[in-house]
């Protein structure tokens, strides 16, 4: 069966934005604009799997809706809202739970990685995150998914869950109207040269909203002095740049800059090599920081002004929640006729 072309995404409001949340997912979300049908959603209700301060989340969700608009994403064309405010996030995350084998969300890496030796004491929301991913995507029968590499596990467990649930429930799917498949599997959109951003103070790190160091990361509100000296900063080692990218391997933080470089212009990392290659560090840094500057310091500057109109935000987020109800609940509609749930 055709499903009708949708993108859906989101990003957690757990902090500051970083420029791995830019390269790996946001300036996709901006790209994929242009052809598709676009819901770009703040994951409040991912964000408390782990504990938030109440008045800093909501800061947070409404600094990372103005960073979807500054960024470019029009709220007009597009959906934007917050997940909370449409409850089918909810309703299907519990469906999914049901359709999901405890043997899938016991391989979850991320799940591993941030309860580390803790195990018995992380909220079983940190547990079922990637359920409610699933559900977020599913409830809007979202065909593509731009997201970062840390994300593809989660994405492929999406998809084990909507076939699980069209293998499950094919004869009510079919007997409903809705042909051979209810739910499409979503195909996670992750190319690029920066779809796993690293912390510039450890090559072996993801660069992360929640590392205690800020100098690991370039915040998309930093202003251009701070931009520049965290990349004169960022960690190097002692050999210039090489000619090709095979010289890469193994210099972690200096792949990574490469990579940066590229993803911020627009190039191949082969044409950064091309023009550095041989080079010293220094110069390519300087190079670095200037691009940084001017991709992100305009952004940083609209961040600022639209986050001060909070009037606007949340126009624009209960705006994109009433226009993303109305999928959901047409969704939520036929997925409770598909299961067996007697309707009022
Ligand atoms: N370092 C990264 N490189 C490339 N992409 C990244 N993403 C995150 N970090 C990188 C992508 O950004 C999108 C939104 O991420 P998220 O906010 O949902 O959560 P996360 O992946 O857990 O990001 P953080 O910054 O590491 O947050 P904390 O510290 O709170 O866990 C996703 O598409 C993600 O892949």
């Amino acid at each position: 069966m055709a499903f009708k072309e949708r993108v859906f995404s989101g990003v957690q409001p757990t902090g500051n934005l970083h420029l791995g949340n830019y390269l790996g997912a946001i300036v996709k979300f901006v790209a994929l604009q242009e052809n598709y049908d676009c819901i770009y959603c703040v994951v409040d209700m991912h964000a408390i799997t782990v504990w938030q301060d109440p008045a800093e989340l909501k800061k947070t969700t409404r600094e990372v809706t103005a960073a979807f608009i500054a960024c470019g994403i029009d709220p007009q064309k597009h959906i934007i809202f917050n997940q909370s405010q449409v409850a089918e996030h909810a309703e299907l995350a519990w469906v999914c739970n049901c359709v999901a084998r405890m043997g899938w969300l016991n391989r979850m890496t991320q799940f591993k990685e941030k309860a580390g030796k803790d195990r018995e004491n992380v909220s079983v929301g940190l547990f079922v995150y990637p359920s409610l991913m699933a559900a977020d995507i599913l409830v809007y029968r979202a065909t593509h998914v731009p997201v970062g590499e840390d994300q593809k596990q989660h994405l492929e467990l999406s998809r084990d869950i909507a076939q699980k649930f069209n293998n499950d429930f094919a004869e009510s799917i079919r007997s409903h109207g809705f042909g051979d498949a209810f739910f499409p599997l979503p195909e996670p959109l992750i190319q690029g040269p920066a779809t796993r951003v690293m912390s510039l103070r450890d090559g072996s790190k993801k660069m992360s909203k929640s590392d205690a160091s800020d100098q690991s990361r370039i915040n998309l509100t930093d202003d251009a002095d701070t931009i520049a000296l965290k990349i004169r900063r960022a960690k190097t080692d002692p050999h210039p740049l090489p000619s090709e990218e095979k010289g890469l391997e193994g210099r972690p933080e200096a792949e990574n800059l490469v990579g940066i470089y590229a993803a911020l212009q627009g190039v191949s990392r082969a044409d950064v090599l091309k023009q550095f290659g041989g080079g010293q560090f220094s110069t390519f840094k300087n190079a670095l920081a200037d691009l940084s500057v001017a991709k992100l310091g305009p952004i940083g500057a609209e961040m600022k002004r639209l986050t001060q109109d909070h009037a606007y935000i949340d126009k624009v987020l209960a705006h994109g929640s009433e226009r993303a109800q109305a999928i959901a609940a047409e969704t939520m509609k036929a997925v409770k006729d598909i299961v067996g749930f007697v309707r009022r």
